[in-house]
Protein backbone atom coordinates (compact mmCIF):
# COMPACT_ATOMS: atom_id res chain seq x y z
CA UNK A 1 0.00 0.00 0.00
CA UNK A 2 1.41 3.34 -0.65
CA UNK A 3 0.08 6.23 1.09
CA UNK A 4 1.40 9.98 0.23
CA UNK A 5 1.32 11.58 3.58
CA UNK A 6 1.07 15.56 1.79
CA UNK A 7 -0.95 17.59 3.83
CA UNK A 8 -4.10 19.10 2.66
CA UNK A 9 -3.76 20.38 -1.10
CA UNK A 10 -5.18 21.61 -3.43
CA UNK A 11 -4.45 20.42 -6.58
CA UNK A 12 -0.71 21.68 -8.48
CA UNK A 13 -1.48 25.30 -10.55
CA UNK A 14 -0.49 24.02 -13.46
CA UNK A 15 -2.38 20.86 -14.73
CA UNK A 16 -0.83 17.87 -15.48
CA UNK A 17 -2.03 15.35 -17.85
CA UNK A 18 -1.25 11.45 -16.77
CA UNK A 19 -1.70 8.71 -18.53
CA UNK A 20 -2.18 4.94 -16.90
CA UNK A 21 -1.45 2.05 -19.33
CA UNK A 22 -2.29 -1.11 -18.45
CA UNK A 23 -1.88 -4.47 -19.99
CA UNK A 24 -4.79 -6.58 -20.56
CA UNK A 25 -4.91 -9.84 -19.01
CA UNK A 26 -1.49 -10.10 -19.47
CA UNK A 27 0.09 -13.14 -18.68
CA UNK A 28 -2.57 -14.87 -20.82
CA UNK A 29 -2.39 -12.80 -23.39
CA UNK A 30 1.27 -13.09 -23.92
CA UNK A 31 0.04 -16.95 -24.25
CA UNK A 32 -2.47 -15.77 -26.62
CA UNK A 33 0.09 -13.87 -28.86
CA UNK A 34 2.40 -17.07 -28.50
CA UNK A 35 0.29 -19.49 -29.76
CA UNK A 36 -2.70 -17.64 -31.28
CA UNK A 37 -5.01 -21.26 -31.74
CA UNK A 38 -5.66 -19.94 -28.27
CA UNK A 39 -7.54 -17.53 -28.96
CA UNK A 40 -11.34 -17.55 -28.15
CA UNK A 41 -10.58 -20.61 -25.92
CA UNK A 42 -10.64 -19.56 -22.10
CA UNK A 43 -6.86 -19.82 -21.08
CA UNK A 44 -6.09 -19.99 -17.44
CA UNK A 45 -2.33 -18.94 -16.89
CA UNK A 46 -1.45 -21.04 -13.61
CA UNK A 47 1.39 -21.56 -10.34
CA UNK A 48 1.69 -25.06 -9.89
CA UNK A 49 2.73 -25.36 -6.51
CA UNK A 50 4.29 -28.87 -7.57
CA UNK A 51 2.70 -30.23 -3.97
CA UNK A 52 0.15 -32.45 -6.34
CA UNK A 53 -0.81 -32.29 -9.39
CA UNK A 54 -3.74 -29.45 -9.55
CA UNK A 55 -2.35 -27.24 -6.55
CA UNK A 56 -1.72 -24.04 -6.65
CA UNK A 57 -3.29 -20.29 -7.55
CA UNK A 58 -4.60 -18.89 -11.29
CA UNK A 59 -1.90 -16.25 -11.56
CA UNK A 60 -4.81 -14.89 -14.25
CA UNK A 61 -7.16 -15.69 -16.84
CA UNK A 62 -7.80 -14.50 -20.22
CA UNK A 63 -11.86 -12.43 -20.47
CA UNK A 64 -13.52 -15.91 -22.04
CA UNK A 65 -12.23 -17.43 -18.39
CA UNK A 66 -13.52 -15.06 -16.85
CA UNK A 67 -16.59 -15.48 -18.14
CA UNK A 68 -16.82 -18.61 -16.02
CA UNK A 69 -15.67 -16.68 -12.63
CA UNK A 70 -11.90 -17.89 -13.17
CA UNK A 71 -9.70 -15.10 -11.97
CA UNK A 72 -6.29 -14.13 -10.03
CA UNK A 73 -5.85 -15.91 -6.90
CA UNK A 74 -8.34 -18.82 -7.15
CA UNK A 75 -7.51 -21.77 -7.03
CA UNK A 76 -6.69 -24.37 -10.32
CA UNK A 77 -8.67 -26.72 -8.76
CA UNK A 78 -12.04 -24.28 -8.73
CA UNK A 79 -10.61 -22.87 -11.47
CA UNK A 80 -10.95 -26.40 -13.03
CA UNK A 81 -14.37 -27.05 -11.67
CA UNK A 82 -15.69 -24.12 -12.95
CA UNK A 83 -14.33 -24.88 -16.48
CA UNK A 84 -15.49 -28.82 -16.23
CA UNK A 85 -17.77 -28.24 -19.44
CA UNK A 86 -15.51 -26.25 -21.78
CA UNK A 87 -12.34 -26.41 -24.27
CA UNK A 88 -10.07 -24.69 -21.76
CA UNK A 89 -6.40 -24.33 -21.70
CA UNK A 90 -4.35 -24.23 -18.42
CA UNK A 91 -0.41 -23.48 -18.84
CA UNK A 92 2.01 -22.84 -16.43
CA UNK A 93 3.54 -19.29 -15.50
CA UNK A 94 6.62 -18.51 -17.72
CA UNK A 95 8.31 -15.30 -16.59
CA UNK A 96 11.04 -14.95 -18.15
CA UNK A 97 8.78 -14.77 -21.28
CA UNK A 98 6.42 -12.30 -19.76
CA UNK A 99 9.73 -10.06 -18.81
CA UNK A 100 10.92 -9.78 -22.21
CA UNK A 101 7.64 -9.15 -23.29
CA UNK A 102 7.32 -6.10 -20.78
CA UNK A 103 10.46 -4.82 -21.70
CA UNK A 104 9.90 -4.31 -24.82
CA UNK A 105 6.39 -2.61 -24.65
CA UNK A 106 7.86 -0.57 -21.92
CA UNK A 107 10.15 0.75 -24.26
CA UNK A 108 7.69 1.84 -26.51
CA UNK A 109 5.50 3.22 -23.58
CA UNK A 110 8.49 4.89 -22.27
CA UNK A 111 9.02 6.93 -26.11
CA UNK A 112 5.79 8.89 -25.62
CA UNK A 113 6.23 10.09 -22.23
CA UNK A 114 8.05 13.09 -20.59
CA UNK A 115 8.70 11.63 -17.77
CA UNK A 116 8.06 7.35 -17.32
CA UNK A 117 7.66 5.40 -14.33
CA UNK A 118 6.98 1.60 -14.40
CA UNK A 119 4.52 0.79 -12.15
CA UNK A 120 4.46 -3.40 -12.99
CA UNK A 121 5.38 -5.60 -14.90
CA UNK A 122 2.48 -4.91 -17.28
CA UNK A 123 1.29 -0.91 -16.06
CA UNK A 124 3.23 2.16 -16.27
CA UNK A 125 2.35 5.92 -15.63
CA UNK A 126 3.36 8.12 -18.42
CA UNK A 127 3.22 12.18 -17.94
CA UNK A 128 2.55 13.36 -21.22
CA UNK A 129 1.40 16.89 -19.82
CA UNK A 130 4.16 18.95 -22.00
CA UNK A 131 4.31 16.98 -24.81
CA UNK A 132 0.29 17.25 -25.59
CA UNK A 133 0.52 20.89 -24.81
CA UNK A 134 -1.41 19.75 -20.89
CA UNK A 135 -4.88 19.21 -23.73
CA UNK A 136 -6.58 15.97 -22.72
CA UNK A 137 -7.77 15.90 -26.30
CA UNK A 138 -4.54 15.69 -27.57
CA UNK A 139 -3.78 13.13 -24.94
CA UNK A 140 -6.74 11.23 -25.77
CA UNK A 141 -5.29 10.91 -29.67
CA UNK A 142 -1.92 9.99 -28.19
CA UNK A 143 -3.44 7.29 -26.55
CA UNK A 144 -5.16 5.89 -29.20
CA UNK A 145 -1.65 5.70 -31.16
CA UNK A 146 -0.05 4.25 -28.26
CA UNK A 147 -2.75 1.52 -28.44
CA UNK A 148 -2.44 1.08 -32.04
CA UNK A 149 1.51 0.97 -31.72
CA UNK A 150 1.31 -1.59 -29.01
CA UNK A 151 -1.13 -3.85 -31.11
CA UNK A 152 0.46 -3.36 -34.39
CA UNK A 153 4.37 -4.08 -32.93
CA UNK A 154 3.16 -6.51 -30.23
CA UNK A 155 -0.16 -7.63 -30.24
CA UNK A 156 -1.11 -7.14 -27.57
CA UNK A 157 -4.19 -4.96 -26.09
CA UNK A 158 -4.24 -2.46 -23.30
CA UNK A 159 -6.59 -0.23 -21.38
CA UNK A 160 -5.67 3.16 -21.24
CA UNK A 161 -6.81 5.64 -17.86
CA UNK A 162 -6.04 9.43 -18.52
CA UNK A 163 -6.63 12.02 -15.46
CA UNK A 164 -4.71 14.95 -13.94
CA UNK A 165 -2.84 12.45 -11.85
CA UNK A 166 -1.91 8.85 -10.91
CA UNK A 167 -5.14 8.55 -8.53
CA UNK A 168 -7.21 9.36 -11.29
CA UNK A 169 -5.76 8.07 -14.32
CA UNK A 170 -5.48 4.43 -12.36
CA UNK A 171 -8.97 4.39 -11.50
CA UNK A 172 -10.06 5.62 -14.89
CA UNK A 173 -8.11 2.98 -16.55
CA UNK A 174 -9.42 0.20 -14.74
CA UNK A 175 -13.23 1.72 -15.36
CA UNK A 176 -13.04 0.60 -19.21
CA UNK A 177 -10.89 -2.74 -19.66
CA UNK A 178 -10.72 -4.47 -22.19
CA UNK A 179 -9.36 -2.50 -24.89
CA UNK A 180 -10.48 0.79 -22.95
CA UNK A 181 -9.53 4.38 -23.00
CA UNK A 182 -10.78 6.56 -20.31
CA UNK A 183 -10.33 10.35 -20.41
CA UNK A 184 -11.20 11.84 -17.22
CA UNK A 185 -10.58 15.97 -17.10
CA UNK A 186 -9.58 17.96 -14.14
CA UNK A 187 -13.46 19.36 -14.24
CA UNK A 188 -14.76 16.03 -14.24
CA UNK A 189 -12.75 14.21 -11.68
CA UNK A 190 -15.48 14.90 -8.98
CA UNK A 191 -18.21 13.49 -10.78
CA UNK A 192 -15.94 10.78 -12.15
CA UNK A 193 -15.43 9.20 -8.73
CA UNK A 194 -18.39 10.26 -6.52
CA UNK A 195 -20.45 7.19 -7.40
CA UNK A 196 -17.69 4.78 -7.33
CA UNK A 197 -17.11 2.42 -4.47
CA UNK A 198 -14.80 3.94 -1.61
CA UNK A 199 -12.86 0.45 -2.16
CA UNK A 200 -11.26 1.65 -5.32
CA UNK A 201 -9.46 3.68 -3.61
CA UNK A 202 -5.75 2.16 -2.95
CA UNK A 203 -5.97 1.89 0.89
CA UNK A 204 -9.22 0.98 1.90
CA UNK A 205 -9.27 -3.15 2.30
CA UNK A 206 -12.02 -5.09 3.72
CA UNK A 207 -11.36 -3.87 7.13
CA UNK A 208 -11.36 -0.07 6.48
CA UNK A 209 -14.15 -0.84 4.20
CA UNK A 210 -16.69 -2.17 6.77
CA UNK A 211 -15.69 0.73 9.18
CA UNK A 212 -16.73 2.85 6.38
CA UNK A 213 -19.73 1.07 5.71
CA UNK A 214 -20.83 1.50 9.18
CA UNK A 215 -19.97 5.17 9.30
CA UNK A 216 -22.72 5.09 6.15
CA UNK A 217 -19.79 5.77 3.77
CA UNK A 218 -20.15 3.49 0.64
CA UNK A 219 -19.18 5.75 -2.32
CA UNK A 220 -15.69 7.87 -2.79
CA UNK A 221 -18.41 10.85 -3.00
CA UNK A 222 -19.56 9.85 0.34
CA UNK A 223 -16.04 10.07 1.54
CA UNK A 224 -15.97 13.63 0.20
CA UNK A 225 -18.91 14.86 2.15
CA UNK A 226 -16.67 14.52 5.38
CA UNK A 227 -14.47 17.28 6.21
CA UNK A 228 -10.85 16.75 7.03
CA UNK A 229 -10.99 17.21 10.78
CA UNK A 230 -13.32 14.20 10.84
CA UNK A 231 -11.63 12.13 8.83
CA UNK A 232 -8.41 12.57 10.78
CA UNK A 233 -10.64 11.92 13.95
CA UNK A 234 -11.78 9.06 12.62
CA UNK A 235 -8.82 7.39 10.73
CA UNK A 236 -5.66 9.35 12.40
CA UNK A 237 -3.64 12.04 10.60
CA UNK A 238 -1.95 9.89 7.76
CA UNK A 239 -4.97 8.07 6.68
CA UNK A 240 -7.39 10.99 7.39
CA UNK A 241 -5.60 13.31 5.39
CA UNK A 242 -5.29 10.45 2.54
CA UNK A 243 -8.78 9.98 1.97
CA UNK A 244 -9.56 13.36 2.35
CA UNK A 245 -7.23 14.37 -0.66
CA UNK A 246 -8.01 11.09 -2.53
CA UNK A 247 -11.93 11.29 -2.26
CA UNK A 248 -11.60 15.04 -4.14
CA UNK A 249 -9.55 13.07 -6.54
CA UNK A 250 -6.13 15.15 -5.90
CA UNK A 251 -2.76 13.46 -5.73
CA UNK A 252 0.29 15.26 -6.35
CA UNK A 253 2.65 12.73 -6.32
CA UNK A 254 4.92 12.86 -9.43
CA UNK A 255 5.21 10.40 -12.20
CA UNK A 256 9.07 9.52 -11.36
CA UNK A 257 11.30 6.94 -13.15
CA UNK A 258 12.42 4.54 -10.98
CA UNK A 259 13.50 1.23 -10.32
CA UNK A 260 16.79 1.72 -11.72
CA UNK A 261 19.73 1.27 -10.07
CA UNK A 262 21.84 3.54 -8.87
CA UNK A 263 25.12 1.82 -9.78
CA UNK A 264 26.28 -2.00 -10.40
CA UNK A 265 29.42 -3.50 -8.68
CA UNK A 266 31.17 -6.63 -8.34
CA UNK A 267 33.95 -7.56 -6.01
CA UNK A 268 35.97 -10.46 -5.49
CA UNK A 269 38.84 -12.00 -3.45
CA UNK A 270 41.87 -12.47 -4.84
CA UNK A 271 44.57 -15.43 -5.15
CA UNK A 272 46.57 -14.37 -2.70
CA UNK A 273 47.28 -10.67 -1.22
CA UNK A 274 49.46 -8.46 -3.86
CA UNK A 275 50.61 -5.37 -5.28
CA UNK A 276 51.26 -6.76 -8.83
CA UNK A 277 48.69 -4.78 -11.37
CA UNK A 278 48.39 -7.92 -14.07
CA UNK A 279 47.36 -9.97 -11.03
CA UNK A 280 44.98 -7.16 -10.00
CA UNK A 281 43.72 -6.80 -13.58
CA UNK A 282 43.14 -10.98 -14.12
CA UNK A 283 40.33 -10.67 -11.51
CA UNK A 284 39.08 -6.98 -12.36
CA UNK A 285 39.25 -7.86 -15.48
CA UNK A 286 36.40 -10.54 -15.12
CA UNK A 287 34.25 -8.42 -12.68
CA UNK A 288 34.51 -5.67 -15.76
CA UNK A 289 33.07 -8.33 -18.17
CA UNK A 290 30.44 -9.17 -15.89
CA UNK A 291 29.70 -5.67 -15.27
CA UNK A 292 29.60 -5.16 -19.01
CA UNK A 293 27.03 -8.37 -19.33
CA UNK A 294 24.64 -6.24 -16.93
CA UNK A 295 24.91 -3.00 -18.90
CA UNK A 296 24.32 -4.52 -21.56
CA UNK A 297 21.06 -6.24 -19.81
CA UNK A 298 19.73 -3.22 -19.01
CA UNK A 299 20.59 -1.27 -22.35
CA UNK A 300 22.70 0.78 -19.83
CA UNK A 301 25.94 2.73 -20.52
CA UNK A 302 27.75 4.33 -17.35
CA UNK A 303 29.63 7.59 -17.15
CA UNK A 304 31.14 7.07 -13.60
CA UNK A 305 33.88 3.99 -12.94
CA UNK A 306 35.55 3.11 -9.43
CA UNK A 307 37.24 0.61 -8.06
CA UNK A 308 37.23 -0.90 -4.90
CA UNK A 309 40.10 -1.97 -2.53
CA UNK A 310 40.24 -3.99 0.61
CA UNK A 311 43.46 -4.79 1.96
CA UNK A 312 44.95 -7.40 3.98
CA UNK A 313 43.93 -5.48 7.14
CA UNK A 314 40.14 -5.27 5.55
CA UNK A 315 40.47 -1.44 5.29
CA UNK A 316 38.23 -0.35 2.36
CA UNK A 317 39.72 1.83 -0.38
CA UNK A 318 38.31 3.38 -3.44
CA UNK A 319 39.03 5.73 -6.06
CA UNK A 320 36.71 7.22 -8.83
CA UNK A 321 36.79 8.69 -12.11
CA UNK A 322 33.84 10.16 -14.29
CA UNK A 323 34.52 9.09 -18.18
CA UNK A 324 34.42 11.41 -21.16
CA UNK A 325 31.69 9.45 -22.73
CA UNK A 326 29.33 6.95 -21.18
CA UNK A 327 30.30 3.73 -22.11
CA UNK A 328 29.46 -0.13 -21.92
CA UNK A 329 32.10 -1.30 -23.52
CA UNK A 330 34.30 -3.79 -22.09
CA UNK A 331 37.92 -2.86 -23.23
CA UNK A 332 37.03 0.69 -22.48
CA UNK A 333 35.96 -0.20 -19.17
CA UNK A 334 39.06 -2.44 -18.30
CA UNK A 335 41.19 0.52 -19.85
CA UNK A 336 39.89 2.88 -17.02
CA UNK A 337 39.82 0.54 -14.18
CA UNK A 338 43.62 -0.54 -15.13
CA UNK A 339 44.44 3.44 -14.49
CA UNK A 340 42.66 3.48 -11.38
CA UNK A 341 44.25 0.51 -9.84
CA UNK A 342 47.69 1.88 -10.47
CA UNK A 343 47.14 5.18 -8.97
CA UNK A 344 45.60 3.66 -6.03
CA UNK A 345 48.97 1.45 -6.11
CA UNK A 346 51.12 4.72 -6.56
CA UNK A 347 49.48 6.36 -3.81
CA UNK A 348 49.40 3.69 -1.21
CA UNK A 349 51.53 1.02 0.33
CA UNK A 350 48.87 -1.33 0.75
CA UNK A 351 48.38 -4.77 -0.71
CA UNK A 352 45.20 -5.96 -2.17
CA UNK A 353 43.11 -8.88 -0.24
CA UNK A 354 40.03 -8.04 -2.75
CA UNK A 355 39.15 -5.76 -5.63
CA UNK A 356 35.67 -4.29 -6.89
CA UNK A 357 34.41 -3.02 -9.58
CA UNK A 358 31.69 -0.28 -9.57
CA UNK A 359 29.89 1.66 -12.41
CA UNK A 360 27.41 4.34 -12.22
CA UNK A 361 26.07 7.44 -13.72
CA UNK A 362 23.47 5.47 -15.84
CA UNK A 363 22.08 6.83 -19.13
CA UNK A 364 20.13 4.56 -21.47
CA UNK A 365 21.98 3.29 -24.03
CA UNK A 366 19.94 4.87 -26.53
CA UNK A 367 20.37 7.92 -25.29
CA UNK A 368 21.86 10.72 -23.11
CA UNK A 369 19.24 11.03 -19.99
CA UNK A 370 20.65 10.61 -17.08
CA UNK A 371 19.14 8.22 -14.98
CA UNK A 372 20.09 7.82 -11.19
CA UNK A 373 23.07 10.00 -9.20
CA UNK A 374 26.23 8.92 -8.32
CA UNK A 375 27.00 7.05 -5.64
CA UNK A 376 30.19 7.30 -3.54
CA UNK A 377 32.19 4.02 -3.40
CA UNK A 378 32.10 2.76 0.42
CA UNK A 379 34.72 3.97 2.15
CA UNK A 380 37.49 5.99 1.43
P1 LIG B 1 -3.13 -7.23 -13.57
O1 LIG B 1 -2.85 -6.09 -14.49
O2 LIG B 1 -3.71 -6.95 -12.24
O3 LIG B 1 -4.12 -8.26 -14.27
P2 LIG B 1 -4.21 -8.70 -15.78
O4 LIG B 1 -3.27 -7.94 -16.65
O5 LIG B 1 -4.05 -10.20 -15.84
O6 LIG B 1 -5.71 -8.38 -16.11
P3 LIG B 1 -6.38 -6.96 -16.44
O7 LIG B 1 -6.91 -7.12 -17.84
O8 LIG B 1 -7.46 -6.86 -15.43
O9 LIG B 1 -5.34 -5.92 -16.31
O10 LIG B 1 -1.83 -8.07 -13.33
C1 LIG B 1 -0.80 -8.23 -14.30
C2 LIG B 1 -0.22 -9.63 -14.26
O11 LIG B 1 0.25 -9.94 -12.95
C3 LIG B 1 -1.23 -10.72 -14.57
O12 LIG B 1 -1.38 -10.95 -15.96
C4 LIG B 1 -0.70 -11.89 -13.84
C5 LIG B 1 0.01 -11.32 -12.65
N1 LIG B 1 -0.83 -11.46 -11.44
C6 LIG B 1 -0.67 -12.58 -10.64
O13 LIG B 1 0.19 -13.43 -10.92
N2 LIG B 1 -1.46 -12.72 -9.53
C7 LIG B 1 -2.43 -11.84 -9.19
O14 LIG B 1 -3.13 -12.02 -8.17
C8 LIG B 1 -2.60 -10.66 -10.04
C9 LIG B 1 -3.67 -9.65 -9.70
C10 LIG B 1 -1.78 -10.53 -11.13
MG1 LIG C 1 -3.15 -5.81 -16.60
Amino acid sequence: MSLWKNPVEKQASQPRVIMLVDLDYFFAQCEEVRNPSLRNKPVVVCVYSGRSGESGVVSTANYEARKYGVKSGIPITVAKKRLANVDAVFLPVDHDYYDRVSEEVMNILRNHADVFEQAGVDEAYLDVSERVGRSFDKARELAEKIKEEVRRSKGLTCSIGIGPNKLVAKIAADSQKPDGLTVVKPEEVQGFLSPLPVNRLIGVGAKTQSRMESLGIKTIGDLAGFSVQRLVELFGEKLGIYFYNASHGVDNRPVEEKGETASISRISTLREDTRDTEAIMRKAGELCDEIQAELARRRLKAKQIGIIVISKDTSVHSRSKTLAQPTSNPEALKKDVRELFERFLRESGLEARRVGVKVSGFVRGDSQRRLGSFIQGEAE
